[in-house]
Parts: C-alpha cells; sequence; structure tokens
C-alpha cells in the first residue's frame, strides 16, 4: 500500500511550486472524474500526482531514460511529449510503481492514444481542465466532463490537434493522431 501523503510530500520537493500546484489540480479534477465515472479514485490520485514527475528532468536525461527502456520511437518527436513516457520509468524506479494501469496512466497523459481506459483518459483529460488552466475552449470541455467522458476527451484531442496544426507542429505523435481518430467518432 502507498501512503497518499508521504508520495504527495515527496512529489513537491521534486517539483517548483507551479508545477507543483498544476499537479494538484490534476489531483483534484481527476478524484472527481473518478467519482463521477467509476473509476479507482486511489489509482487516480497516483497518477494524478506522478503524471508531471518528469516535466523538468533535461532534455538528454529523458532520452537516456527513452533509451534504457526501449522507448526510442519517442526521440524523433517534439522533446515536449518526452515527459511523459520518461515519467512513467521514472514512476516506476524511484516511486516503486507496479500498476500498469497507472503508469500508462502517466505514460500517455500527454499524447492520449486510441481506446484509453477510463484511468487513462480521466489523467489525460484533468490534465487538461485542471483549475489552473485557460486556453480557448477550455471552458466547454469543462462542461462536457460533467457529461460524458469520450466527448469531452474527443473535443481535447480535436483542440490538441487544431492547435498543433495551427502552430505548423509537423510533428504531431501519432499516438496523438490515432486518439484523435478515434475518439473523433464521439462528437
Ligand atoms: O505537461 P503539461 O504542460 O501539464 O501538459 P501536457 O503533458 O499535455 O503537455 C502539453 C504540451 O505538449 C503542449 O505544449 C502540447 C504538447 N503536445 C501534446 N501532444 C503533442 C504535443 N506536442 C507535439 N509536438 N506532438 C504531440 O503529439
Ligand atoms: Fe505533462
Ligand atoms: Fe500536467
Amino acid at each position: 500500500m502507498i501512503d497518499l501523503n508521504t508520495l504527495k510530500l515527496k512529489v513537491k520537493e521534486q517539483l517548483p511550486t507551479k508545477r507543483y500546484d498544476h499537479t494538484l489540480g490534476v489531483v483534484t479534477t481527476s478524484i472527481e472524474l473518478a467519482n463521477r465515472y467509476q473509476a479507482p479514485v486511489e489509482s487516480v490520485q497516483i497518477a494524478a500526482l506522478l503524471h508531471d514527475i518528469a516535466k523538468y528532468v533535461p532534455n538528454d536525461r529523458l532520452k537516456e531514460l527513452l533509451e534504457q527502456a526501449n522507448e526510442t520511437q519517442y526521440l524523433t518527436y517534439s522533446p515536449l511529449v518526452w515527459h511523459a513516457p520518461a515519467g512513467a520509468i521514472v514512476a516506476k524506479k524511484d516511486y516503486q510503481i507496479e500498476d500498469l494501469e497507472i503508469l500508462n496512466a502517466i505514460k500517455y497523459h500527454t499524447t492520449g492514444k486510441a481506446a484509453m481506459t477510463t484511468l487513462e483518459k480521466i489523467v489525460f483529460l484533468a490534465d487538461y481542465i485542471e483549475p489552473g488552466r485557460s486556453q480557448p475552449g477550455v471552458e466547454r470541455i469543462r462542461q462536457l466532463a460533467t457529461e460524458d467522458l469520450n466527448v469531452a476527451v474527443a473535443q481535447t484531442l480535436s483542440d490538441t490537434v487544431a492547435y498543433l496544426g495551427a502552430k505548423g507542429n509537423g510533428d504531431i505523435h501519432p499516438d496523438t493522431l490515432a486518439a484523435y481518430e478515434y475518439y473523433r467518432q464521439y462528437l
């Protein structure tokens, strides 16, 4: 059994205040979503607490972690997505998290993927709509999140793909595109 308060303190030591505040927002929002959509609340809290644990690990170290774990397919895409799969590696190595559901929720929190579990969808969505977020369209997705989890995930992916496309970003990760192709059926 993991003690959530001990975990919280350890995460707080690892993150700058702003990122820790964001993390607590993701935890709160994830708990609400877990209650609404019947997901295991303890797993959701652990995944939410650890989701950005590798956000401030330098890129060369992230690269090393991904290489050691044979996850080199990420390296040809934007370093912005590396902290998610690397976060799952760190959660296992440094936080003794063995639960694959939790590790995958961390791993896919940035890109999403096709056919996510409820836990994966919750962390992915909570990251996008936690109270500290203010990107265009977020209010609409907060409303959708109270109505239908798949629709809210679909709108998040649609907004993200549009945003990355508009930035002229040629390297949208294939998992992001596969997630969008899968969830657009709900729009
Ligand atoms: O770590 P956070 O800031 O809390 O949020 P996040 O893990 O969702 O990362 C968000 C950033 O990642 C944001 O700038 C958009 C970017 N992103 C998400 N999916 C992709 C992506 N960037 C690229 N290049 N490709 C993607 O598929
Ligand atoms: Fe992140
Ligand atoms: Fe985040």
